[in-house]
């Protein structure tokens, strides 16, 4: 089985760029690890707790950040990093090149049911037009150079592209390295199956509602078949699944919170996944944009995602077509 560097090398990435990659790689290693060893670490609980010694816990995505920070800047080849669990930039080598963002723990309150988290990530380029601090990361998710995540399941794999196709490699503990265990992943253009919050459908935009209603209805709705929902609260897991067999995963805007219409961050998820999907031949949208074409205001900024096998987010995207943009979309 292959090794990560090599067939990095096969696609001619640069060794800055590979340095940079294998130091979150490195982060990974340590983060799967800490989880692997669960209660024993710990590291666990979502407050922040002695524990039995009367040592202070820290939360593991707190822990997880400052690993991944730490070492990236470490390498000196990092001009700045942007996290989801800090409120601003965090700078770097002013010469170097590379900016990295990334939600260090997705899906962290499935730690305390030791269910399947991840980090997400993603690798721009300092831009050629003259920017300063959170500017930096404002670019589309069409100037990604490289991005993916790290799935700490049942097996610990690494999900990446670098905009040549995506790959999948499974860390083996006793090399202590990522092997290349699926080559070209591919999604299915059709499915039976969606990925969605249903708890929230009394507060969605009426074209989501018809379109998940017709889903439901299954043989004897509109689209004359059955549907399968599945929903692991931790957007890895749930885009891992639709990269595996295909799917649709949505969270769409919704008008719970008038604040806040939107939960997941564009720069630390939306961005990255759309990256690896539409790599994989699948389609990302918000349900009116496509999320890879998107200007980004703010590093924290949060969209409405629809994304998954390439038919299925069309026909999504059809329920949306002639009806305007909700107040509280985008
Ligand atoms: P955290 O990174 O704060 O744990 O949030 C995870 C997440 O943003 C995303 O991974 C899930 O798809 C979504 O939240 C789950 O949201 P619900 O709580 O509505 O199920």
């Amino acid at each position: 089985m292959q090794r990560l560097i090599p067939v990095l090398n096969k696609d001619h990435v640069s060794l800055h760029l590979i340095s940079v990659i294998n130091t979150l790689l490195t982060a990974a290693k340590e983060i799967s690890h800490r989880l692997h060893q669960g209660s024993l670490a710990g590291t666990l609980g979502s407050t922040l707790d002695e524990n039995i010694q009367g040592e202070t816990q820290k939360k593991l995505d707190i822990v997880s950040n400052q690993l991944i920070k730490n070492m990236l800047l470490e390498t000196q080849l990092v001009r700045a990093v942007a996290s989801e669990e800090e409120d601003d930039i965090v700078e770097g080598n002013p010469d170097a090149k590379y900016l990295v963002a990334y939600d260090p723990l997705d899906g962290s309150s499935n730690i305390d049911i030791n269910g399947s988290v991840g980090t997400i990530f993603t690798i721009l380029e300092v831009p050629d037009h003259p920017a300063e601090g959170k500017e930096l990361f404002l670019q589309t998710g069409d100037e990604q150079v490289a991005a993916g995540y790290i799935l700490y399941g049942p097996s610990t794999m690494l999900v990446m592209t670098t905009g040549s196709g995506v790959r999948m490699y499974t860390l083996d503990h006793t090399v202590g390295e990522f092997l290349l265990t699926v080559e070209d992943v591919s999604i299915v253009k059709d499915t039976q199956e969606f990925g969605i919050n249903m708890a929230n459908q009394r507060f969605w935009s009426k074209p989501m509602s018809q379109y998940i209603g017709d889903l439901i209805a299954g043989e004897e709705g509109p689209r004359g078949k059955r549907f399968n929902m599945r929903w692991n609260a931790a957007m890895v897991a749930d885009v891992h699944r639709l990269l595996c067999r295909g799917g649709i995963f949505t969270y769409p805007a919704d008008c719970r919170n008038p604040a806040k219409p939107c939960k997941l961050r564009l720069l630390y998820e939306a961005m990255p996944m759309s990256f690896l999907v539409e790599q994989a031949g699948g389609r990302s949208s918000t349900g009116y944009e496509r999320i890879m074409s998107l200007q980004p205001t703010d590093i924290h900024q949060r969209v409405s995602v629809i994304m998954g096998s390439a038919n299925e987010v069309s026909t999504c995207l059809q329920y949306h077509k002639d009806v305007p943009c909700e107040r509280f979309d985008g």
